[in-house]
């Protein structure tokens, strides 16, 4: 399972994940990866044109997969910036409402190189986070999903803020409605023991369906 540091800690830290593409009309790209076990959700951040570590990001959970107009108190949002943040909603507003940090979360961002496979030119800014299963809903298989992220850029040193699923204008603290977002659905990574052409099949499988659900579901 992933080491929580920030970065690509080997080449194939996440290759088990499953993995979304976003692309943005300004040749930004954001890179989804998420995968889990029997205890924690394990999500990956990446941002391939990003050099510089100068903003935050954004992964929020709706642990009721309940959607609504406004942010609820189970739709639970994680900020990493200088500092990691949690966010719940108030019922009433699509903002977030900061929060005791719950021991249950933890995050690293950094520059990620060559084990990335994103990384062939140049060092980029990456977000990975691991949640505590429970702590999320372990009997879900599926949340509502959301991330947000924002960045410096020269040569203006304006902040510009970008969000999956790509609703329109993102701002830091205000989250799209809960019933726009995404889904992320989850499955248990571990494998029992098949014999090994059962795994080489079912390998098969997940490839196939990482492909079909690409744009806006993926499958841990
Ligand atoms: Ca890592
Ligand atoms: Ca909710």
């Amino acid at each position: 399972m992933p080491t929580i540091d920030g970065t690509w800690t080997s080449s194939s830290e996440w290759n088990n994940a499953s993995e979304t593409v976003q692309n943005y009309t300004d040749s930004t790209n954001l890179v989804i990866r998420a995968m889990r076990d029997a205890d924690f959700v394990y999500v990956l951040l990446e941002m391939p044109e990003d050099f510089m570590i100068d903003g935050h990001a954004a992964i929020c959970f709706d642990t009721l997969s309940d959607g609504g107009a406004y942010m609820n108190p189970d739709d639970i949002c994680y900020i990493l910036g200088e500092t990691l943040r949690e966010y719940h909603g108030d019922g009433r507003t699509t903002l977030m409402q900061q929060a005791p940090k719950s021991p249950n979360v933890i995050a690293e961002r950094g520059l990620s190189g060559s084990n990335s496979p994103y990384g062939s030119t140049r060092d980029h800014v990456t977000y990975e986070f691991r949640l505590s299963a429970d702590y999320i809903g372990s009997e879900q298989v599926s949340y509502g999903f959301y991330v947000s992220f924002d960045t410096i850029k020269e040569p203006t040193n304006f902040s510009y803020f970008y969000s999956w699923p790509d609703t329109g204008s993102p701002e830091y603290l205000r989250v799209a409605s809960p019933r726009s977002w995404g889904i992320l659905t989850t499955s248990e990574s571990e494998i029992p023991e098949f014999p090994l052409p059962v795994i080489g099949a079912l390998a098969g499988v997940i490839g196939i369906v990482a492909v079909v659900t690409r744009t806006r579901i993926f499958k841990l």
